[in-house]
């Protein structure tokens, strides 16, 4: 996150044209889910902020896992506004029109391979576990503090950083991300998502995971 690692918070660019995920994920969606809804949240997290010096240059990691120490005041928008934003900025990163190399022996591949039989029964597995969010919330591939992956879920914006998990990969079910083109259909989203998934972030994700959990050490 680099110059957007601590108040004021920034709303990142797309790092790609917002028709560019069509005709999997559509424009006008794109366009209301980064600048509206990941645009309020940032917003909404620097008014929370604004008045509280002593948080201005703590970054987002560390607001959302150290929210204890976040006054109470303002601890429930922190953790709403600013997982929003974490997560929305990690989800618009997780995507690319470029076509997934499905035959790519990375070591993210061949850790699916072992923990989940390969990768078309890791896929059921996670589409299963998005199927069955209730309501608003995230499915993530994470590494967890046994440095294994896992898929999960969260509700709302909750992050997994309390669990002391390392995201790999995380899909946004809220409706917001899929009513416009799919209706109530979260299934096809899910499907369509599968395309535009960013397997190069999702490596490096892994590998950097891997490294600042020390796992295997
Ligand atoms: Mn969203």
């Amino acid at each position: 996150m680099n110059n957007n690692n601590h108040y004021p918070f920034e709303l990142m660019p797309l790092p790609y044209a917002y028709n560019a995920l069509e005709p999997y994920i559509d424009e006008k969606t794109m366009r209301l889910h980064h600048d509206k809804h990941l645009g309020t949240y940032v917003n909404n997290l620097n008014d929370a902020l604004k008045d509280y010096k002593e948080l201005h240059n703590w970054t987002l990691e560390q607001l959302l896992y150290y929210s204890d120490r976040v006054p109470e005041k303002i601890r429930t928008a922190v953790l709403h506004n600013g997982g929003g934003v974490y997560n929305h900025n990690l989800f618009f990163a997780n995507m690319s029109p470029e076509k997934p190399q499905s035959n790519a022996a990375g070591n993210l591949m061949r850790a699916i391979d072992q923990s989940f039989g390969g990768f078309d029964n890791f896929k059921t597995e996670f589409k299963n576990m998005a199927l069955s969010v209730f309501g608003s919330g995230y499915t993530w591939l994470v590494l967890n503090d046994k440095c294994k992956l896992q898929i999960l879920n969260t509700a709302n914006q909750e992050t997994v950083l309390p669990q002391n998990a390392c995201p790999v990969m995380l899909i946004d079910v809220w409706e917001h991300a899929y009513y416009i083109k799919n209706y109530n259909v979260r299934a096809n989203y899910i499907d369509n998502w599968f395309n535009v998934v960013n397997a190069a972030q999702a490596e490096s994700n892994y590998n950097q995971c891997v490294k600042s959990m020390r796992c295997g050490c």
